[in-house]
């Protein structure tokens, strides 16, 4: 039998009870629209022994962490065959980012990683970094995960200077992947936060991108695009149009990007994605949602004002503070909605509400009428009609 270290012994005991813990509603917290919850799903602390520590005494006496873990966040998920499936952006010490699949019985708690992080067929030698997968059930079979593939960009004489783009792989079972060809979008030099949609548009393949002339700053590129293309193995797309626009004085001037892959109801598809606003602190992100038409996802039929999620207590703090940022959420068939979503880039928390709430506060939140004056008038009608009806 494999002698053991004690604090091997310690610390298997502590991520037990870590993962079999329960999560609950934060009762501290109400706006009827979703529910928070007490304790992140994903943390550093989630990541199995096995990936960070020699396990073995007689090469590790100390039991140091040989590859430690700096944070789980911004996560993919779905639901298949009565389990929940998140697959989360793992950050090493070393800054790179990989996927890892965990697994439960419940979309609020339990989650487990599997045995081994995903390991990616190495494509693109001039990669470097990965994350930020959206994972897609698309109409054709197959399960596709759209991520961020980012490359030094050799062209400038910068060391920081990098290229964004969309790479793609494709699974039926989440666990064997097959590497696609980065998506190329002819118009626009970058791409991040790039989500397939689920189904075909007009017999092609569709995509919600983020069209950017530099790494950090989307520059001209106005908001969410919208694209198609024909062959998902050759993928291009030549066109590109705005679906989600970015304005001023919004939670969307600086930039926004799609989030988790729509949501199809019968009122249209409600899109879960971010915005990003400058502060003196820096960038300000925060989490909106927008219904598309059914007959056309890329044309905005509901659009209320501000934010839907916005950091709150301690979510505010991480590695990139002041963060709130979605790539998945699962909608199942019973109408409950699960949103997971990352904090200050650093854990991953779940939003609990309903495709009905999610509708009721689509259409019935007023859209930013984006002046002051506007706003007051709009909370001055809402106290009107309330103190009018309370005095009844
Ligand atoms: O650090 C906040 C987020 O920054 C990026 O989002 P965007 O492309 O909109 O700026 C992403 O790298 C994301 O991973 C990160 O959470």
């Amino acid at each position: 039998m494999a002698k053991l270290h004690p604090k091997y012994i310690e610390l298997s005991k502590k991520y037990e009870d870590l993962i079999t813990r329960k999560n609950e509603v934060d009762e501290t917290f109400y706006n009827g629209i979703y529910d928070r919850y007490k304790y992140p799903v994903l943390t550093r602390d989630h990541i199995p022994l096995t990936w960070k520590y020699d396990v073995n005494p007689a090469t590790n006496p100390y039991f140091m962490e040989r590859l430690g873990v700096n944070c789980v966040f911004n996560a993919g998920a779905i639901e298949l065959n009565g389990k929940y499936y998140i697959v989360a952006r793992v950050e090493g010490n070393d800054r790179k980012s990989f996927f890892a699949v965990a697994e439960s019985d419940s979309p609020v708690d339990g989650f487990r990683f599997t045995d081994y992080p995903i390991l990616l067929d190495d494509t693109c030698p001039e990669e470097t970094n990965v994350y930020d997968m959206r994972l897609t059930k698309h109409e054709d079979g197959y399960i596709y995960g759209v991520f961020c593939s980012e490359s030094k960009d050799t062209t400038v004489n910068d060391l920081s200077a990098a290229v964004a783009a969309a790479g793609i792989v494709r699974t039926k079972d989440l666990k064997t992947w097959e590497r696609l060809p980065n998506l190329k979008t002819l118009n626009s030099p970058q791409q991040r936060n790039v989500v397939l949609h689920p189904e075909f548009v007009n017999g092609k393949y569709a995509f919600y991108t983020r069209p950017m002339d530099d790494f950090i700053d989307t520059g001209s590129g106005g908001g969410i695009g919208f694209g198609l293309c024909d062959d998902i193995m050759n993928p291009v797309i030549d066109e590109e149009i705005i679906t989600s626009k970015r304005k001023y004085h919004t939670i969307t001037e600086s930039k926004n990007g799609a989030g988790a892959v729509p949501i199809k109801t019968d009122k249209g598809w409600i899109h879960i994605a971010h915005g990003v606003r400058n502060t003196a602190a820096g960038l300000r992100y925060v989490i909106y949602a927008f219904v598309t038409s059914l007959n056309d996802p890329s044309k905005v039929i509901a659009e209320p004002g501000g934010f839907l999620i916005a950091p709150l207590k301690g979510e505010r703090v991480g590695d990139v503070s002041n963060v709130v940022f979605t790539n998945g959420a699962i909608a199942k068939e019973n109408g409950e909605v699960y949103i997971y979503y990352a904090s200050s880039d650093t854990r991953l928390h779940v939003a609990k509400t309903s495709v009905d709430r999610l509708l009721d506060y689509a259409f019935n939140t007023p859209e930013d009428p984006l002046r002051s004056v506007e706003c007051v008038a709009q909370r001055t009608e809402l106290i009107r009609k309330n103190l009018t009806y309370l005095q009844q």
